[in-house]
């Protein structure tokens, strides 16, 4: 079949081959995934309404109480995997602590967990701008038929199984990977379906975009500082231009296509950085690397930190190999 007529339904089950999973537990979890964001995508969708039919906190029309986007993004997707049983536990940024799944036969038989950001940037969506869901997927480490454990959630970006974002934007797509490279599916929103409509995406291994809030400027440790004088320099294909929405999926998206890096740095006002590890970075970093770029905290690999907590945050410099590779080296000869 033409590569560009492929439906994520099909090309999940295609490719459940490439992988030594015998029971399409993972294939159930990204098919879970594309179902919950076709849900919350129609509730984004009509966000700009929320006025018409009833403010937050209120009930609207048919008297169901209005919520905040984010917080029935995240019930959203923690019900759809919670009803399928095919996770043993879920961690998501707008909860404090991880879900206990018990799955088939309340016996804890499932073997992934799954970690999330249900709706990143969500402070965007006021002003109709691209908003994300990022997901991540490990293998449980303690032992099928036992409640999960903290340590399941623990673990290195390295040991992700899957890991993908959805953007909510001027059209609706689900980006993912499994290891072998990075595809996104476009939403047909006439019939609800996702097409393949980006195989095999890579980051160039150079770009000219660098997405950073510049308005910390001042705050910003010396390296940094010096990277971005160096991308405004004139010199060779320099100065680059600056891109900054705001919104994690969507800069990174972006820079994803046309080249780029992507940094929110340690400052003084935030001293280990605003992004999480877990529900952020490691996701968007596997990514990363999966389409030859790269992902680092300004001086070593994210997939490699060992997480200490669910809620950390680093520095995160995300992109185009060859630019994160000059940025680390601002940061080295500025320590
Ligand atoms: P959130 O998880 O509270 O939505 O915050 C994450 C967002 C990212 O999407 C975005 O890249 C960053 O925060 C923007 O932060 P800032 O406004 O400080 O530049
Ligand atoms: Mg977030």
């Amino acid at each position: 079949m033409e590569e560009r007529n492929r439906t994520l339904g099909e090309f999940i089950i295609e490719k459940q081959k490439d992988h030594n999973y015998s029971t399409g537990e993972l294939s159930k979890i990204i098919n879970s995934i594309r179902l919950a964001a076709k849900v919350v995508n129609y509730k984004v969708n009509k966000a700009g309404l929320v006025d018409i039919i009833g403010a937050a906190g209120e009930q609207n029309v048919q008297g169901e109480d209005q919520q905040k986007l984010d917080v029935y993004a995240n019930e959203v997707f923690i019900q759809t995997l919670i009803n399928r049983e095919i996770v043993c536990g879920i961690a998501s940024e707008e909860n404090d602590d991880f879900i206990t799944v018990q799955g088939l036969d309340e016996g804890h038989n499932n073997k992934y967990v799954v970690l999330m950001d249900p709706l990143d940037g969500s402070s965007n969506i006021d002003v109709n701008v691209p908003v994300g869901t990022i997901f991540s997927v490990f293998r449980r480490i303690t032992p099928i038929g036992t409640p999960v454990t903290l340590e399941d959630f623990l673990q290195p970006g390295t040991a992700q199984v899957a890991a993908g974002y959805v953007i909510y934007g001027t059209s609706t797509m689900l980006v993912y990977t499994t290891g072998h490279g990075v595809n996104g599916f476009t939403l047909n929103p006439a019939i609800g379906t996702f097409y393949l409509s980006h195989p095999n995406m890579q980051f160039a291994k150079d770009g000219k975009i660098y997405s950073i809030n510049e308005g910390n400027y001042v705050h910003f440790p010396q390296g940094v500082k010096d990277y971005i004088k160096y991308c405004q320099l004139e010199e060779g294909d320099r100065p680059y231009t600056s891109r900054y929405i705001g919104s994690l999926v969507s800069d990174i998206h972006r820079n994803m296509i046309k080249g780029g890096i992507y940094i929110y740095p340690t400052s003084s006002k935030a001293p280990k950085g605003k992004l999480r590890l877990l529900y952020e970075c490691n996701p968007m970093a596997f990514i990363t690397e999966q389409a030859g770029g790269k992902a680092s905290d300004g001086f070593g690999r994210i997939m490699e930190i060992q997480p200490t907590e669910l809620h950390q945050r680093v520095p995160f410099f995300c992109g185009s190999y060859n630019m994160v590779e000059k940025a680390e080296e601002f940061m080295r000869n500025s320590r």
